[in-house]
């Protein structure tokens, strides 16, 4: 061939459009890896890592935990430098250092200002330190145990990949930090969107899934340190001896980790077996049942967490049955597990038909554990959903918190997104739980601070990237931090968790961030704004049925919640109403009392006002819920044209998976807003004012739509 002018542009031009082209197209990935991919890093970040890590050094010997933090360590380096990285048995010059006082004694004889921190961290916290060593500069991963070896290893990779100065002192606020599995023994996941259960429970105890190992090494990468394995809605079998050691086989997989294996109980267990003829929490053969069957738990997993209840909710057996209290049954089981150290996490999501159920399910929890305050065992934890109705997707705090203060309280957030569009639409939970964790309580502390532990309803199935969609990782890392920290922030977590996830580059984190700060406000407005909540359809509670009015309880209608009529919307909490409000303290009682003080977002939680009652904005209340309706769907629009922006800087795979699910989205947004405007039309009868477009469809073609199979609902 004749090398032409023509040919010689066109190589010119290939040679300066491939590199481009190559940079713009990342190879596809699956998800998989999570927040740990350690992908090659650019030139300035590969030799300020390089310099931190020519070798790896453990001082003293291994350990299953230490071994995991090395082995994570070099394939982190490998993969983020691109070659395998040097471990040594001596510190030199440049070493990634990992050390505890009792491993290496020149840290017990550091300066003061390391021995004074390291004496402040506890058990699981760590440090990170560019500093001195045995005559050595080293890049120092320090702390008092092995597992706050692997947190520091973990946290020195976050700052690795992000690009961030290895400085930094860090220990949970939190003691529990614990995931709950929705899972069943079939490998059904209730209220899961990401595919089966990951727990083989047929498999088990012989075949352990390399899963297993790799959802060790993201949690521990959080710093979670407790799993539930199996449902709240508990099954009796699971304390027989074959899943017992089924059990024991994860625990097995986890320790290193530093994660305990719980397990929910059902309250009817002995009762079931038919090995006793009660299941009265007073009976001596009940009680000594539990007893043995803690013992037998203990002789296979000697660090066996404890049991997760939930009783006499939703139609749970419980003490009620007994006319026993809710005290009563678990001190009987926090007693058979204190000889092994273990707890009970009783949880205080109780609602049952009777009383509350017709006047106001929000007030049950509250009226049924405030006067129990004080008497529960020193190992038993009240577990409390972050609002007083169901995870909606804007609820206020729950008034427990605060509310028992010699009680130790756990937080129990929804991280699989039930009544937030499943898997389909994008909702960073993160701003949700930093709502509820900042509220503050009015009794001296935020909701933050009446904590001991807090429990995450996991999301994670066995589908290729672990959530179902690549953006509900962000949801688990965001759990995660905060347990370790309840008092980050939400939009830091998002930053960390874009670089990690996508890549460090800020042409990329800065877009990510601001889609994921704005999901959540965007789902809230499209389907429940100003306060209003519970408007999802019958049992699988995805798409919108604010006009289902004909179910046996009172309470499980969604015309219970918003009580629309010609008059007007809203639930009345206030004096005038059912008086949840008084659960508060006194100044949020006060404050809330009055529309005009409560915060608009809600309002309708707490108020039941006229369609023209006038908002801050100027316009009607009628006025306002159609513009929130507006926003929400604009909203969901624009999470979609900001994700198509980035089809450059994200690889083919994971843009196409989101790019699906946010047009999901915005068709999902788009039945919310039309459903609900014309249902609250029919009741309200007003028009729509200029410019609010009319929904698509007459009510009854939104009446008539069926979700059959929807994933994850129980019945
Ligand atoms: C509800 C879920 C139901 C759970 C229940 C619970 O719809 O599947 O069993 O919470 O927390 O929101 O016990």
């Amino acid at each position: 061939m004749r090398f032409s002018f023509h040919t010689a542009v066109i190589a010119l031009l290939v040679a300066l459009i491939l590199p481009v082209a190559a940079r713009a197209a990342p190879a596809s990935e699956d998800g998989y890896d999570l927040w740990l991919r350690y992908r090659p890093l650019d030139k300035t970040a590969r030799a300020s890592v390089q310099a931190q890590a020519r070798s790896i050094v453990l001082a003293g010997e291994p350990s299953p935990t230490t071994r995991a933090a090395v082995e994570e360590l070099k394939r982190g380096l490998a993969g983020m430098l691109g070659r395998d990285p040097a471990v040594a048995a001596r510190p030199g010059d440049g070493a990634l250092l990992l050390a505890t006082p009792a491993r290496l004694p020149e840290l017990a004889g550091a300066t003061n200002a390391l021995r004074g921190e390291l004496a402040t961290l506890g058990d699981e916290g760590y440090l990170l330190r560019q500093t001195r060593i045995a005559g050595h500069n080293v890049t120092l991963i320090a702390a008092n145990t092995d597992i706050g070896l692997l947190y520091g290893a973990y946290a020195w990779l976050r700052d690795a990949a992000t690009g961030a100065k290895p400085e930094a002192a860090s220990a949970p606020k939190l003691q529990l930090r614990m995931l709950n599995h929705w899972d069943n023994l079939d490998r059904v996941v209730e209220r899961g969107y990401s595919g089966q259960s990951i727990w083989d429970w047929w498999a088990l105890p012989d075949i352990k899934d390399q899963r297993y190992t790799d959802y060790a090494r993201a949690n521990a990468s959080l710093g979670i340190n407790g799993t539930v394995l199996n449902n709240v809605n508990s099954k009796p079998e699971v304390l027989t001896a074959p899943f017992i050691a089924k059990a024991a086989a994860v625990a097995d997989v986890l320790r290193p980790y530093g994660i305990k294996v719980y397990l929910s109980a059902r309250f009817s267990t002995p009762l079931e077996l038919h090995e006793t003829a009660t299941a009265d929490p007073l009976s001596p053969e009940v009680r000594a049942w539990w007893q043995r069957k803690a013992d037998e738990i203990y002789k296979v997993i000697p660090d066996f967490g404890g049991f997760l209840v939930k009783a006499n909710s939703e139609g749970q057996p419980g003490p009620q049955d007994y006319h026993r209290t809710h005290a009563d049954g678990a001190n009987m089981l926090a007693a058979a597990l204190a000889p092994h150290k273990g707890i009970v996490m009783w949880r205080a999501f109780v609602y049952a038909p009777g009383e509350h159920s017709a006047s106001d399910r929000a007030k049950q929890a509250y009226d049924e554990f405030k006067p129990l305050d004080g008497s529960f065992a020193a190992n038993v934890l009240v577990q409390v959903k972050n609002g007083a109705i169901d995870f909606q997707p804007r609820e206020p705090f729950h008034p427990l918190f605060g509310a028992m203060p010699k009680t130790p309280l756990m937080m129990e957030f929804q991280i699989t997104k039930e009544y937030l569009g499943f898997s389909t639409d994008m909702a960073y939970l993160g701003t949700m739980f930093e709502e509820t964790l900042r509220s503050d309580t009015r009794t001296g502390r935020t909701v933050a601070q009446t904590l001991t532990g807090m429990a995450g309803v996991a999301n994670i199935g066995s589908d290729r990237n672990w959530s179902g969609s690549h953006f509900d990782q962000a949801n688990w890392y965001a759990y995660g931090r905060l347990a370790w920290n309840p008092q980050a922030s939400a939009r830091d977590i998002a930053t960390e968790w874009a670089a990690l996830t996508f890549s460090p580059d800020v042409r990329v984190t800065a877009p990510v961030v601001d889609m994921l700060m704005m999901s959540r406000e965007t789902v809230v407005n499209y389907m429940t704004p100003l306060g209003l909540h519970h408007i999802m359809g019958t049992g699988h509670h995805y798409g919108p049925a604010p006009w289902v009015d004909n179910l046996e309880r009172p309470d499980w209608n969604p015309v219970y919640y918003h009580r629309a009529d010609s008059k007007g919307i809203g639930f009345d909490r206030t004096a005038s109403g059912t008086n949840a409000l008084e659960q508060y303290a006194p100044e949020i009682a006060r404050q809330y009392a009055d529309p005009h003080t409560t915060p608009e977002q809600f309002l309708l939680w707490f108020h039941h006002l006229p369609w023209d009652y006038v908002m801050p904005s100027g316009r009607t209340l009628w006025a306002e819920l159609l513009a929130r309706y507006d926003k929400g769907l604009a909203d969901a629009k624009s999470l979609q044209s900001r994700w198509a922006a980035l089809k450059p800087m994200i690889d083919p795979r994971r843009y196409r998976e989101e790019e699906q699910r946010l047009a999901r989205q915005v068709y999902n947004a788009t039945l919310w807003r039309d459903a609900c405007i014309a249902y609250f039309q029919s009741v309200s009868g007003l028009a729509l004012p200029p410019g609010v477009q009319a929904p698509a469809h007459p009510l009854a073609y939104y009446q008539a739509l069926r979700y059959p199979y929807a994933p994850g609902n129980p019945k």
